[in-house]
């Protein structure tokens, strides 16, 4: 189900111009003032939803409902907080939203040293360098560290780092698993697919873990509940940024629980350094043909986004999340889907 991440009605980006890209059929979307750890209301899930199919599109993936830091690091206030979650996840269900996206990383969610990275045609993207990021300076606070959405001041930062001292990769592993025991039966329950974001890039920042790095690490996420329900998103940008991870592989070995797959290319300049080149680059670390044609291949029906595009043709707005580039993703992805259906037809 091709669909568009959509921020809601102040987004630049309208439903209206979304739904004239060629055969776009979905949109991603949430409710993004409401903070971590508050339940997602129903009537307010509701009222989106019927926003999205006024539109003529269906709303195919919640992306995403945040996990409070203390159900990471595993605080003391971390069982109401699941079980918040847990009714978020029942009206989800009851309103008939079919995916659920979120991720597991420790206070950062995705992280950028550079918004506007300039490419030879004068276009910009995002991109990542190791040693830029270890030059940025928390001690101010978050400030407009690029790629964070949320802003903490020097205070609630240093607050939040000290609750994470002692939380290393297996504490984390072993809260996320106590998460994941609470939250998939229920989304099992109430018709929910769950499927976790890899962290991005896929290694640890600023000195705090991150464990959804790698095809194992996928794979043990899949078996700590061996349920359809507890899946993952399978972000090529992300996975794509670590040369050594193989996407078709964990396509192969993981495929019935891939829900939600978000297609883009990244290209590396050198050891954890990469920048966002555009989906449809030969020459990127992600195979995109090979990957839809895997995903084809495997019957997989679930929403397939494109991710973050660059700015091109002078588009002011979200980095990211214009709206040219990702319609270029986007039919990209519809042609190579169209290929694939063609082949078969004619063997
Ligand atoms: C970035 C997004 C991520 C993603 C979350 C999922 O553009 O892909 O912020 O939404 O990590 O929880």
């Amino acid at each position: 189900l091709l669909s568009m991440r959509w921020y809601g009605i102040h987004d630049r980006v309208s439903l209206r111009y979304i739904a004239q890209i060629p055969m776009m059929r979905g949109i991603v979307s949430g409710l993004y003032d409401i903070p971590a750890g508050e339940v997602w209301d129903k009537s307010r899930l509701k009222n989106l939803k019927r926003t999205i199919e006024n539109a003529g599109l269906k709303f195919s993936a919640v992306e995403s409902i945040p996990v409070h830091e203390e159900i990471k690091f595993g605080g003391p206030q971390r069982d109401k907080l699941i079980d918040a979650y847990c009714q978020s996840v029942r009206n989800m269900g009851e309103v008939g939203i079919p995916v659920l996206t979120y991720n597991f990383m420790p206070i950062f969610d995705w992280m950028r040293t550079d918004l506007e990275f300039t490419l030879p045609d004068g276009s910009t993207c995002l991109c990542y360098i190791d040693a830029a990021l270890e030059r940025i300076d928390l001690s101010e606070g978050t400030g407009d560290l690029p790629g964070w959405g949320a802003a903490f001041s020097a205070e609630q930062l240093a607050q939040l780092k000290a609750c994470y001292e002692g939380v290393d990769e297996e504490a984390l592993w072993k809260n996320l698993e106590y998460f994941l025991k609470a939250i998939v039966p229920v989304a099992e329950k109430y018709g929910v697919k769950l499927a976790i974001h890899p962290d991005d890039p896929p290694w640890s920042i600023f000195g705090l873990p991150r464990i959804i790095t790698s095809q194992a690490a996928l794979k043990h996420l899949c078996s700590l509940v061996n349920s359809p329900a507890n899946g993952i998103a399978l972000c090529s940008g992300s996975l794509g940024a670590d040369p050594a991870i193989d996407l078709l592989a964990i396509i192969e070995e993981l495929g019935d629980r891939v829900h939600f797959v978000h297609a883009r290319n990244v290209k590396t300049m050198g050891h954890r350094c990469f920048y966002e080149t555009y989906h449809a680059d030969q020459t990127g670390n992600v195979p995109l043909p090979a990957i839809i044609r895997a995903l084809y291949n495997r019957g997989f029906e679930g929403p397939i986004r494109p991710d973050h595009g660059r700015m091109i043709w002078g588009e002011v707005g979200r980095a990211g999340y214009g709206l040219y580039d990702r319609a270029l993703g986007a039919s990209y992805i519809t042609g190579l889907w169209t290929a694939c259906g063609e082949k078969k037809k004619r063997s």
